[in-house]
């Protein structure tokens, strides 16, 4: 079976213009290339303007689809208050009450329908802003929008910012790599605070704030005799009625009459992440596990939204009797069947897509079954919500034991492991050797998106794991709550929950006042999208350092070079930090820690040595 690892080995080897950002073809006069001898392309730009102008259009695109993902459940949350689709609800008042309050939206004696209907208006006006800046920024420090209001880099409307530096990287437009790039960051802050922080709001106010919740990872979820359907993509509009329809009695009942066992619904990427931190839905794989949940001759139905799904699953699934379904109005797939969701009645479309894959139960042929006996339990669903809950109980829920815990020593920093797999590089290896590296050094591990998949296919994602691997002082907070060491945040645009939670430690005091301050790092070590490059933007221009487990495609210009993993340092008190191996990469995270720690009075290391690796090995003696 030809698989991206195939195509990979197919592939010629990468063009070097490509990969050092230096090809430039936004005009006709090109495509043109840089090199010694042709240091300017027809038009006169430089190989700084190049790689600067490549660089934003990357952004841009990752924002873009984030954003797009918000903007349509902000439009879902619009028509739900409206009472325009009676399957979609507010699910959880309390969410929308506190989301809407941050917004300064007065919801004393107002029906949850009629503050919902204000929200979603507000954000809606989120996109379109044309001279203000984004409302969402507000729920940020004070400190931090001070910083980019001075570095006027506090974004407008998403969908300006958007429209905007695809105009600015036109032909002839924006030349100064320095320019190009903070619009770079600017846009890429529209994305955390904007777009994505949109997406998860809404996604916790309709289907619910994630608290924790058990469940199983790996292929093996897949049932040998219940009829498979795996959900995959980002969206969770269709997942959430897959989730109703497939528990229906009826539906079950059907599903006994073909034969089969039941009914498993399992995830694959964010979709999966998605169902995962709200209904414990098993996830069958990450990113790079797509098509072998096809090649395991066991899936009745896959169906694809949109971000990170494969042109080749439809090509794949010839070989077998799964049906690839592409659910999106914008995401079309040349040999899958498009089936888009009734607006009118979602549950209807879910229950017709469900039975559909029990009709194609009878078509698997068992000899080419083979689902790979691998799955590991795990505990998600760690939304801050639930943090604070689980820190200081339902009356006196806070922040307070986190940020004490790093105060004293016993949690060195936080640190948010994200991003994806890369068939480049060996599937899940980095992600998982730094996570084990740096909870035995008492770093307390955040995870969202594919690199949370990978954490939990290792079983790091139960609360076992920190007496297997947690350093002393990480593992005595993690037993006290009764919380594993790696947090599971959830889907990529919940990496605005990794935000969230720094700007609570920041507001719980004695850290700091703006996110620079905190003791965090984020690590993106096996990345591929152009959404992890806008991640890792915002996150530098949020004041926390960003280590890349390979480069962007900036090798061709040394300015730019310097420009993102130095002169940010002095515009948002972070930079972007490459490290190719892990083990390089878990202490760059120490020593990036121990510096912020310092400059906070708090790195006293007598008292800190006493929690390390070696001291616990002692104190188990
Ligand atoms: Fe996609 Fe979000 Fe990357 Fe996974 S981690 S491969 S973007 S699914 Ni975001
Ligand atoms: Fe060449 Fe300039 Fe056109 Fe780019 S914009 S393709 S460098 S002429």
């Amino acid at each position: 079976m030809e698989t991206c690892f195939a195509r990979l080995d197919a592939q010629p080897a990468s063009c070097r213009f490509g990969q050092e950002g230096l090809c430039c073809r936004i005009c006709y006069m090109g495509p043109c290339r840089i090199t010694n001898k042709s240091p300017r392309g027809v038009c006169g730009a430089d190989a700084d303007t190049i790689v600067a102008r490549n660089f934003l259009r990357e952004v841009a695109g990752g924002t873009a689809a984030h954003s797009d993902h918000g903007r349509h459940l902000v439009l879902l949350l619009k028509q739900a208050a409206e009472g325009k689709i009676p399957d979609y609800v507010i699910r959880d008042e309390r969410a929308l009450r506190r989301i809407a309050a941050g917004y300064g939206i007065k919801d004393k004696g107002r029906s949850k329908e009629a503050v919902a209907l204000e929200l979603a208006d507000l954000l809606l006006k989120e996109f379109m802003l044309q001279e203000e800046p984004l409302a969402t920024l507000r729920l940020s420090p004070a400190k931090q929008q001070a910083i980019w209001n001075n570095r006027a880099v506090a974004p407008l409307g998403i969908d300006r910012m958007v429209v905007e530096s695809l105009h600015r990287t036109h032909m002839g437009v924006d030349h100064d790599y320095r320019n190009v790039l903070l619009q770079a960051f600017r846009t890429a802050l529209a994305d955390g605070w904007g777009g994505s922080r949109i997406a998860t709001q809404i996604s916790d106010i309709l289907f619910g704030t994630p608290s924790p919740v058990r469940s199983d990872a790996n292929l093996g979820v897949l049932g040998k005799d219940t009829v498979n359907i795996v959900v995959h993509g980002h969206e969770p509009e269709l997942s959430e009625m897959l989730a109703i329809a497939s528990r229906d009695p009826e539906v079950q009942a059907y599903a006994k009459q073909a034969g089969a066992g039941g009914i498993t619904l399992a995830g694959i990427c964010c979709t999966a992440n998605e169902i995962l931190m709200r209904h414990g839905i098993p996830v069958a794989g990450s990113f790079l596990q797509q098509e072998l949940a096809v090649v395991t001759g066991a899936v009745e139905m896959m169906l694809v939204d949109v971000q990170c799904c494969m042109p080749s699953l439809p090509e794949i699934a010839r070989n077998y009797h799964t049906k690839i379904v592409s659910t999106a109005d914008i995401a079309k797939t040349v040999g899958t069947t498009h089936i888009i969701l009734n607006r009118d009645n979602p549950l209807a479309t879910a229950k017709v897509l469900v039975r559909r894959a029990i009709d194609n139960f009878k078509n698997r042929d068992p000899k080419k079954v083979a689902i790979p006996d691998v799955k590991k339990p795990l505990v998600a669903g760690f939304s801050v919500d639930a943090i604070k809950y689980m820190m200081g109980g339902r009356f006196r829920a806070s922040f307070r034991p986190l940020n004490d815990a790093v105060i004293q020593g016993r949690i060195r920093g936080i640190v948010g492991i994200v991003g994806c797999n890369n068939p480049r590089t060996r599937v899940d290896a980095f992600i998982n050797t730094l996570t084990r590296e740096l909870i035995g050094k008492n770093v307390l591990v955040l995870k969202t998106g594919c690199a949370a998949i990978a954490s939990a296919k290792e079983g790091m994602l139960r609360p076992e794991a920190a007496l297997e691997a947690a350093g002393a002082g990480l593992r005595e907070v993690c037993e006290a709550i009764g919380m594993p060491p790696v947090l599971h945040m959830g889907s990529c645009v919940d990496n605005s929950r990794v935000l969230e939670a720094g700007t609570e430690v920041v507001r719980e005091g004695g850290l700091g006042d703006n996110l620079s301050q905190i003791p965090a790092v984020g690590v993106a070590p096996e990345w591929m999208s152009e959404k992890a490059v806008a991640i890792a933007c915002y996150f530098v221009a949020s004041g926390i350092d960003v280590i890349l487990g390979h480069p962007f495609h900036i090798g061709g210009s040394e300015n730019v070079q310097r420009f993102l993993n130095e002169e940010t340092k002095e515009l948002f008190n972070a930079s972007f930090h490459v490290c190719e191996d892990p083990i390089t990469a878990a202490d760059l995270v120490i020593n990036l820690l121990d510096r912020k720690r310092e400059r906070l009075g708090i790195n006293r290391k007598a008292e800190r040595k006493l929690y390390d690796m070696e001291d616990r090995r002692k104190l188990d003696v």
